[in-house]
């Protein structure tokens, strides 16, 4: 275990057995993080769909465009993703007749929550967001759009088998440790960190440069799950140049 990640551990742990003293400023101790050029942010779907006015918006998810272009520029190498479906896709409710957007169906891969229409490849819903500042941004990763596999995950397609080529060009690249943020934090961004794990990547969330659906308890499940992977929970005070 790393040793940060293990302060931070033993914090937690003096939080929960002493709850009626005061804490000390153990956070103080939590080493900063200094990206370099084995480090690349991942920009997860800061697209005009998740963000007010568009056709799924995450709450508040336009809070965290400042938070992102002032960490984007701590990072030489940025990759940005981008949900592109097809106006046919599997993932919209449109598509079942008698269903609802957020009711769930059974796919050949597995469950599927339906959706609202959103991202079509091409429309203004789709485009990245006008305040998204990133120019050094290196790569764009466009996903979902095989009409009948959704994809939350930048590296992987949800019938856990197609690969979207993230993981390779991040490997030749020699990229070793992967920081995301973005929408959603339960849907897109859980998936790509669980996936992130899986392919041998240090993975890193950035709480506050992201924010969730919670749709259900999402939230609470998906840090449960990305905690239990093995993915570090940061904030983004904790990356400095
Ligand atoms: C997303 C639901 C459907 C996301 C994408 O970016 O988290 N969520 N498509
Ligand atoms: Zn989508």
């Amino acid at each position: 275990m790393k040793r940060r990640i293990f302060i931070q551990r033993l914090a937690t742990i003096a939080l929960a057995s002493n709850s009626c003293m005061a804490i000390p400023a153990l956070a103080k101790t939590s080493k900063l993080i200094h990206p370099s050029p084995d480090d690349a942010l991942i920009v997860i779907d800061m697209q005009n769909c998740f963000l007010p006015g568009g056709t799924l918006a995450v709450q508040n998810g336009d809070q965290t465009i400042a938070v992102i272009n002032a960490l984007a520029k701590k990072f030489e190498n940025v990759v940005l993703t981008q949900d592109w479906h097809t106006r046919d896709h599997v993932s919209f409710a449109s598509q079942h007749s008698g269903k609802q957007p957020y009711e769930t169906i059974k796919l050949p891969y597995g469950e599927q929550v339906l959706w609202p229409m959103h991202c079509v490849q091409g429309t203004a819903d789709a485009e990245i967001a006008q305040g998204i500042d990133i120019a050094h941004a290196q790569m764009i990763v466009r996903k979902g759009y095989h009409s009948g596999i959704d994809s939350y995950s930048a590296f992987i397609e949800a019938d856990h088998e197609t690969q979207t080529g993230l993981a390779g060009y991040l490997k030749e690249r020699k990229i070793k440790n992967v920081y995301l943020c973005g929408l959603a934090t339960d849907f897109c961004v859980a998936w790509s960190a669980l996936d992130a794990r899986k392919l041998g990547f240090n993975t890193f969330v950035i709480e506050d440069a992201s924010r969730g659906i919670d749709l259900n308890g999402s939230l609470k499940k998906s840090w449960i799950a990305m905690e239990n992977a093995g993915v570090n929970r940061i904030q983004s005070t904790d990356i400095v140049r």
